[in-house]
């Protein structure tokens, strides 16, 4: 709420060539820009997207996980799946807190997700039929996360490079716990195995969707890298995902549900990289735009937790007015 008071900070700036170029000059020398800085409305928007984007992604992501919790198999394995959803909710609170350094409100960016005006991650929109999913989520899903993130502690924009170092730190504890839930039902009954290679059946393409349009495609990566913003591409991220991740799938036996799929040592400047197949982007395309199989439930859900949740934000209201007058 305190960044309501930065609304407007830099209203009076002319944005001519001589304030662009200035600018860019601290963006390259490397300087962070902080929320009272002036800054190109652009840049403003774009940032106000994109981590309004990951903070409804990282509140939605709770959804089909949080589906789990009352059936982990385990002690062990529910205390591990309810301290992970809990930190999702904490990234989205860091988040929505970074985004309004900005001068946007909480209540506009929520209004925006459940009108279908603002994005969350593709990913969520695709549901967890087994327990195995929940292993496979923290391993490619974090895994895609870690790798999309660690660059963003060094974005630009100085309040949304700091959330992002604790966010990387739990992200990683959550990749290996999924990584240890998977390998631990590979060494099972082969009933178990089967149920971990169906899921990375199922998860491997979205996964890789995570990373966006390829870069011919994206719209927004070029300005984007240029403000160091992000510092890779869709593709560049993808690649490093790829290559990591294959070797931890033959470490516990699983395929990769990818016939192309093919080492080259000619890639990433002779150090060696694998080729892969094409994704299917009119499926990335058809869950982006709300037509993914779960899209419908993932929106009422929180369109249920916002209304139930207005006598709260109500009372804390009252609240306030009360302790003003008083
Ligand atoms: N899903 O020009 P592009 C998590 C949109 S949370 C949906 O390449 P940009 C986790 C994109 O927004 C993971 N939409 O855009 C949580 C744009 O549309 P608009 C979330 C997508 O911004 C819980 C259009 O496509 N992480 O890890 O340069 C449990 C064109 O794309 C997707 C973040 O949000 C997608 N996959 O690059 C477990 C990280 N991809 O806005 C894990 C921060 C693209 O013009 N965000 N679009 O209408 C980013 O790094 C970038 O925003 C993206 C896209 C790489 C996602």
């Amino acid at each position: 709420m305190y960044s309501q008071g930065l609304i407007g900070a830099d209203s009076n700036i002319v944005e001519d060539q001589a304030f662009l170029d200035a600018f860019q000059q601290r963006i390259d020398a490397e300087e962070k820009i902080e929320p009272n800085d002036p800054m190109p409305q652009a840049y403003r928007n774009t940032l106000i997207r994109m981590i309004g984007q990951h903070a409804h992604s990282e509140i939605v992501g709770m959804l089909p996980e949080g589906n789990w919790i009352t059936r982990a198999p385990s002690l062990r394995r529910k205390v591990a799946l309810l301290a992970k959803v809990q930190d999702e909710g904490g990234h989205g609170l860091y988040l929505y807190s970074a985004a309004e350094t900005l001068g946007v409100s909480r209540e506009q960016m929520t209004e925006e997700l459940l009108s279908g005006k603002a994005k969350y991650s593709s990913i969520f929109n695709y549901p967890t039929p087994s327990w195995a999913d929940i292993g496979t989520i923290g391993w490619l899903v974090d895994g895609a996360a870690i790798m999309n993130q660690v660059p963003l502690c060094r974005c630009s924009y100085g309040p949304y490079a700091r959330a992002m170092i604790r966010v990387c730190k739990e992200e990683s504890f959550h990749q290996r716990q999924g990584y240890e839930l998977v390998k631990t039902l590979c060494e099972g009954t082969a009933e178990q195995k089967a149920m971990a290679q169906d899921s990375l059946n199922r998860w491997w393409w979205p996964s890789l969707m995570m990373f966006g349009p390829s870069d011919t495609d994206s719209q927004h990566s070029d300005q984007s890298m240029k403000w160091k913003i992000k510092r890779f591409t869709n593709d560049a991220l993808r690649q490093k995902f790829v290559d990591a991740t294959i070797p931890q799938a033959e470490l516990i036996g699983l395929h990769v549900p990818d016939k192309d799929l093919k080492w080259n040592e000619n890639k990433n400047d002779g150090k060696g990289g694998y080729d892969f197949g094409e994704i299917d982007w009119d499926e990335f395309w058809r869950v982006v735009k709300g037509h993914g199989l779960m899209n419908k439930d993932r929106i009422k859900a929180r369109k249920k937790a916002w209304d139930d949740g207005a006598w709260v934000r109500e009372a804390a209201q009252a609240f306030a007015k009360k302790n003003v007058a008083a």
